[in-house]
């Protein structure tokens, strides 16, 4: 199988150090090596390659940004190489990794206790213990600040009631971080796996992140020890904060998807024969070329700076919105084109490239829509908020 080599028209590995191209070398062949080879047939088949956790945790893959715990402790370029390139091979196993590390392990490492830290991160880093991040409700997406799932004080327990829906890693979860309101303020719960009054349905029936598992959480009189509290933040900007950090993951990400769309066009452009010569030559052709090269490279520099900036602990929300924004936008764009330059054989999936423009869908629409980072951007330039 030909070796995956990258994108770099404006030589930015130069800005790269010696660990961060190691980092993305390691996690670019074991992407070549174990996961190209078999996700045609998950995402056919709507399975998660579960077979692929134990290697993502001695890859150090899994809250690689963190430090302590067993985790890799890697800066955050480095990370982004690694979410980069989960996501050229499939957007469903780059989301299993930004669940376990951004959404789940990031809150237990910021916001836990240290008896909690002790108890899930390790293992989790590890690959040996799952968790899910459950925020969104039938019917609150978008406005998490809705949300109806509740939690009452009961002796030496909170007792959760409600429902989540469209969650990552939900079946196959040890842990489910639960987000409810404690006397009407929002709070985080560590639910493990088996407790009574929780269970999990299997969402069915999705055209987009196939191999990757998707369900529904209910609670009914879940009754958890009050230790399963996250202590250190309440507040809406609790899992707020959480999306900032696996939005930044999706900036990086998106960019693996553009890139296996680029690369798969580019190839197939070059050696499809028409009117007698490759369709590489006629110039509408290398126009569409001209066009997902220029939005790749800018993507690129957008990730690079944010993850800079978020090293020196200077990245803000908003520019993190602008680069998911962005990147995935113009991941959807270029797959959709590159779908078009493949003619029919765009919609079969001996190609790549119609598995990413489906599993673009999903990632245009969770971690906040493009829309609702448009507003978050509006707010930023103007000061109005729109959502009020
Ligand atoms: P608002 O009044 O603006 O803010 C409430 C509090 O939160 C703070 N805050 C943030 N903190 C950290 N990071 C951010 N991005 C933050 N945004 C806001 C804010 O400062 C405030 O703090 P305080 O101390 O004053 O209380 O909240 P709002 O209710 O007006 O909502 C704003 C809005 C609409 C932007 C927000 O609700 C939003 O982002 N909605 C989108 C929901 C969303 O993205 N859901 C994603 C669910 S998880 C998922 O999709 C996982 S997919 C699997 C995978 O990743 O692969
Ligand atoms: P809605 O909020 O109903 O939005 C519908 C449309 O209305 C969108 O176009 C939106 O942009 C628009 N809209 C909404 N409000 C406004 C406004 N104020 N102004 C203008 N337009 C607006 N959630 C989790 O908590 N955990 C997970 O692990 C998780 N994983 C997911 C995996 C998949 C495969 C998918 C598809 C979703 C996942 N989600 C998860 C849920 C995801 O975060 C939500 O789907 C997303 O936040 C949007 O919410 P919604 O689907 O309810 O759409």
């Amino acid at each position: 199988m030909k070796r995956f080599e990258g994108v770099d028209f404006y030589g930015l590995d130069e800005l790269l150090s010696e660990e961060e191209q190691l980092v993305r070398r390691s996690i670019r062949d074991f992407v070549d090596g174990e996961v190209i080879p078999v996700i045609e047939k998950h995402f056919r088949d709507g399975t998660f390659p579960a077979h692929l956790i134990p290697q993502l945790g001695e890859l150090g893959v899994l809250g690689a940004n963190l430090e302590g715990y067993s985790c890799a402790g890697l800066n955050n370029v480095a990370y982004g190489l690694i979410m980069q390139e989960l996501e050229r091979g499939d957007s469903g196993l780059r989301s299993f990794a930004s669940v376990q590390g951004a959404l789940v392990m990031y809150p237990i490492h910021a916001f836990g206790s240290e008896e909690q830290k002790q108890r899930y991160l390790p293992r989790m880093a590890r690959g040996e213990s799952i968790g899910c991040f459950g925020l969104t409700e039938p019917d609150y997406g978008s406005n998490p600040a809705g949300m109806i799932t509740s939690a009452r004080k009961d002796r030496d327990a909170f007792v959760l009631n409600g429902n989540k829906m469209w969650i990552t890693n939900g079946s196959i979860a040890d842990v489910a971080l639960v987000w409810a309101k404690l006397d009407g303020v929002v709070r985080g719960f560590l639910v493990d796996k088996g407790t009574a009054g929780f269970s999990t349905t299997l969402q069915s029936g999705k055209f987009s992140l196939r191999a990757s598992v998707t369900s529904e959480l209910h609670f009914q009189e879940c009754r958890i020890p009050a230790s399963q509290i996250l202590p250190g933040v309440s507040g809406l900007k609790g899992p707020l904060s959480c999306l900032t950090a696996a939005r930044y993951g999706i900036a990086w990400g998106a960019l693996g998807s553009f890139m296996a769309c680029y690369d798969c066009a580019r190839n197939y452009a070059m050696s499809r024969i028409q009117f007698g010569k490759p369709i590489a030559s006629f110039q509408l052709v290398q126009a569409k070329l001209a066009h997902m090269l220029t939005e790749l490279t800018k993507g690129q520099l957008l990730a690079l700076r944010a993850g800079r900036l978020k090293d020196q602990g200077k990245a803000t929300a908003q520019q993190v919105s602008l680069a998911k924004r962005n990147n995935v936008f113009h991941a959807l764009e270029a797959a959709r084109t590159a779908r078009d330059m493949l003619g029919a054989n765009g919609v079969t999936d001996e190609y790549p490239i119609g598995r990413h423009m489906l599993n673009l869908e999903s990632v245009f629409t969770y971690e906040g829509t493009h829309d609702i980072h448009t507003l978050i951007l509006g707010q930023a330039i103007t000061g109005i908020s729109a959502f009020e």
